[in-house]
């Protein structure tokens, strides 16, 4: 044997922009200057933001990882056979790759596995989980990319045997309908006959179980709305108080989709020294800082088409709560 020969099963490249956090300030400049005011969810995620998440996809409430998960693991062999048995599976946002292991092992068993790309922004995590599953898929070759995908999508590499680009977890339900449209336009372009998406989708339901996915009596989420403002507090040396600010959660039926905000209880001023900025709040003012839209089958394959794709495929849980679909070019 020669191992200069061998290929690593790992490759992961790194494509992180530094700016100094001045694209994070320059946004939350406008956000908390806009009228009326907003922040943008990726700000959620800080390391408490983050585990408050995980929290959340526990809850009795929140059925979407549930749902999402009953279909991976019931119906991954279906959606791969479906997908035209893919050699590469692409990931958006891959993570700890959870969920993915149900995708790998149906294709590992359809024999088509050959390449694995997660696609996500931390390096650790993509380097620890990238080391487990060649472990765990011998023969696997991984080509991770860390990068913010929303704007490095195009340095997603072209596979021969065909590529599953999946994007799980509902995280397109946090775009506004042009960033979507962009969004989908521009994963459209990269694919290739034969190519497909996996998309994941969580559904129009009765208001009622909306709003308790978003607003559970215990808590969780009310305090992950809020930890917004102390990662703010953090980053720019800010005083918000979130004792002074509550969680609110309301389906807006005419835009299907949970409007997320979180109401100032009093008149307050909020300094932020890192931005040299002064930020009122009325009592009683609601600042957005999610939505997360519903779609109904026909609404989604309305969204697919427009961007240029073809519905080609559609799996929900039983109780249809929510959806992977695939799209083709
Ligand atoms: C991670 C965007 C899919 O919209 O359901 C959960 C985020 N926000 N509870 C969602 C979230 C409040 C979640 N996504």
């Amino acid at each position: 044997m020669n191992p200069g020969a061998a290929a690593e099963a790992v490759e992961i490249e790194v494509h992180l922009r530094t700016d100094g956090g001045a694209g994070m300030a320059r946004d939350i400049r406008m956000g908390l200057t806009a009228k009326p005011k907003e922040l943008a969810p990726k700000y959620f995620y800080d390391e408490l933001g983050s585990q408050l998440f995980e929290q959340i996809t526990e809850l009795h409430e929140y059925y979407p990882t549930r749902a999402e998960r009953e279909i991976l693991s019931q119906r991954s062999a279906e959606i791969v056979a479906a997908a035209g048995s893919p050699g590469t599976l692409v990931e958006l946002g891959s993570g700890s790759a959870a969920k993915t292991r149900h995708l790998l092992s149906a294709m590992r068993d359809d024999g088509c596995l050959a390449t694995y790309v997660p696609v996500d922004i931390s390096e650790e995590i993509t380097r620890q989980t990238a080391e487990s599953l060649v472990e765990e898929y011998p023969g696997l070759t991984i080509r991770g990319l860390v990068c913010d995908f929303e704007h490095d999508l195009e340095r997603i590499p072209n596979g021969g045997g065909g590529r599953l680009v999946a994007f799980l977890g509902g995280t397109i339900g946090n775009l506004y309908p042009d960033a979507r449209h962009d969004f989908l336009t521009r994963l459209a372009a990269l694919l290739e006959p034969g190519d497909r998406i996996l998309l994941g989708t969580d559904l129009v339901k009765e208001t009622g179980r909306l709003e308790a996915a978003y607003d559970e009596p215990g808590g969780v989420t009310a305090e992950f709305n809020q930890n917004v403002l102390q990662v703010l507090n953090r980053e720019f040396d800010g005083d918000f108080d979130l004792e002074r600010f509550e969680h609110v959660a309301r389906y807006d039926g005419d835009a299907a989709r949970m409007d997320i905000r979180l109401r100032s209880l009093a008149d307050q001023t909020v300094r932020l020294d890192g931005l040299d900025l002064t930020v009122r709040f009325a009592a009683g003012e609601e600042m957005r800082t999610e939505i997360s839209s519903k779609f109904t089958r026909e609404a989604l394959e309305g969204v697919y088409r427009e961007a240029g794709l073809r519905p080609d495929g559609w799996f929900t849980d039983a109780a249809e709560d929510y959806a992977l679909s695939l799209a083709s070019v």
